[in-house]
């Protein structure tokens, strides 16, 4: 498609300007952070790919809709419109809102897993996974084996292999089975949506064994799209009645407001069954707030309930995932090594492949995440070895297929040009790709170490040949 055919659905009211700062400054700058992109400080990236979590830019409707917030401690008028909202896009019967996605993943943890018990699901995410073991529960990623495969073209990677599935049930039985944890799209397989098709077998397979569906739905809009484009018989839908659709296939859901519904902070719970409902209602106040706020602003919720709107929108939805293609496509046409298909949130740049020269245990794609800054003040994310953690029984690393960079790009953020800048700049780097050094990690935060973890540099082969 040429690109004059999809320019931005939307005009520029206001601007936050930029500043580029020199590569010498950045090379002292990545040093100090530990040689993590986490802890730079945000003024002194150039483009900022870091995550499109809660960094989306607002509507200038959203922004009408802070305006409106009803900051009352109980019943807030915004907490129904949030309500009305899922219910008419999503068609969840209950709802209970928390600070962000992750509140969600710990009170419907707590409530559906006792010790001991298996939570299958769609490869896994790093805060879903850790949520689920720390209520005792054993993840099993049973996502298709393409999904593994940055080179596999599957148009549906996050499928659920339904044979995977069943060898679990049959050899722990569904009562030891909490649940299914169910992402659209599958965020760390690089941004893969899963078919239609693929989810009502799922949701045969689950129901005849009583297993209930717990639907990760930070991009179900960018699934619903794919399918759209993608799946045989959906082409005259519309991206809400697919969206309403995949989410009536499954049982409750967890949300981060802060990806499809285009806040930059809030999420929520939402589920069908009442004796789950109430007993999350009550939970939610110890851990969040009020069942009628769980930790967000009034105005929060109203800025949410209209970006649930605006994130079914055919326009936004179209441009939104066209502009992450436009930068696949450069990177891909530059002969990068990327992720293929490209995902709908970001680009995934294969950093095994990218720097052959370093082996995951000297962390190629956090390596990759600091050249790319130093080269260009491009802040980007690893999701390889360091984003895995370690495997709660051996105490070892998991050493995941997927040794990956994002370049996840913020919605309503940044223009063509920005992504061109990019696209050279990563161009720069896989010129020079023999000259970045690898990492050693010298310091290791018990949770989610790729937060805060810090690094040093250590030269790979053939890094010393050339020098
Ligand atoms: O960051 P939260 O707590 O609002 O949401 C957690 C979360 C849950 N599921 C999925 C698929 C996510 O992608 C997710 C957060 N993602 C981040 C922060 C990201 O950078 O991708």
């Amino acid at each position: 498609m040429k690109k004059a055919t999809w320019a931005e659905p939307y005009k520029i009211k206001m601007v936050e300007p930029l500043r580029n700062i020199t590569r010498n400054e950045r090379e002292k700058l990545v040093k100090l952070a530990g040689y993590n992109t986490f802890q730079l400080k945000a003024e002194d990236v150039y483009i900022d790919l870091l995550t499109d979590s809660g960094t989306g830019a607002m509507s200038d409707r959203q922004w009408a809709g802070l305006m409106m917030g009803d900051e009352s401690y109980s019943g807030s008028r915004n907490f129904y419109r949030l309500e009305a909202a899922v219910h008419e896009y999503y068609g969840y019967k209950y709802v209970v809102p928390t600070h962000q996605g992750r509140g969600a993943e710990h009170l419907i943890s707590r409530l559906l897993i006792r010790p001991g018990m298996y939570v299958p699901g769609n490869m896994y995410f790093t805060s879903t996974r850790l949520h689920q073991e720390l209520a005792g529960g054993i993840f099993v990623d049973v996502i298709v084996d393409e999904a593994h495969d940055p080179d596999s073209g599957f148009p549906f990677k996050g499928n659920v292999d339904l044979q995977k599935l069943e060898n679990l049930i049959s050899k722990v039985g569904a009562a030891n089975i909490a649940y299914l944890s169910l992402a659209t799209t599958v965020n760390m397989a690089g941004g893969q949506p899963i078919s239609l098709e693929n989810l009502k077998q799922v949701r045969k397979l689950t129901q005849q064994h009583n297993i209930l569906i717990i639907h990760d739905m930070a991009r179900v809009a960018e699934n619903a799209y794919m399918i759209q484009q993608l799946e045989p018989g959906y082409a005259d839908k519309s991206i809400a009645a697919i969206t309403k659709e995949i989410c009536s296939l499954t049982d409750g859901a967890v949300m981060s407001g802060k990806k499809d519904a285009l806040v930059n902070i809030g999420g929520l719970l939402a589920i069908n069954d009442q004796g789950v409902y109430e007993e999350a209602k009550n939970l939610v106040i110890v851990y969040e707030g009020m069942h009628t706020y769980g930790g967000m602003a009034g105005r929060d919720m109203e800025a949410m309930a209209i970006g649930i709107a605006e994130s079914v929108d055919e326009d936004h939805i179209s441009f939104r995932v066209h502009q992450v293609h436009y930068l696949g496509n450069l990177l891909r046409d530059a002969g990068i090594p990327v992720v293929k298909p490209i995902g709908t949130h970001g680009v995934f740049i294969n950093a095994a492949a990218f720097l052959p020269h370093i082996p995951q245990i000297k962390f190629p794609a956090q390596a990759l995440t600091v050249a790319l800054y130093e080269a260009g003040g491009i802040r980007s994310v690893e999701r390889g070895i360091v984003s895995a953690g370690r495997n709660k029984e051996t105490g070892d690393h998991h050493y995941p297929s997927l040794e990956l960079v994002r370049l996840a790009i913020p919605r309503r953020v940044y223009t063509m040009s920005h992504l061109d800048v990019v696209a050279d700049a990563v161009v720069d780097v896989f010129e020079n790709r023999y000259r970045v050094p690898g990492l050693e990690m010298v310091f290791e935060p018990k949770y989610m170490r790729f937060f805060q973890a810090r690094f040093e540099q250590v030269v790979c082969e053939p890094q010393s040949i050339l020098e």
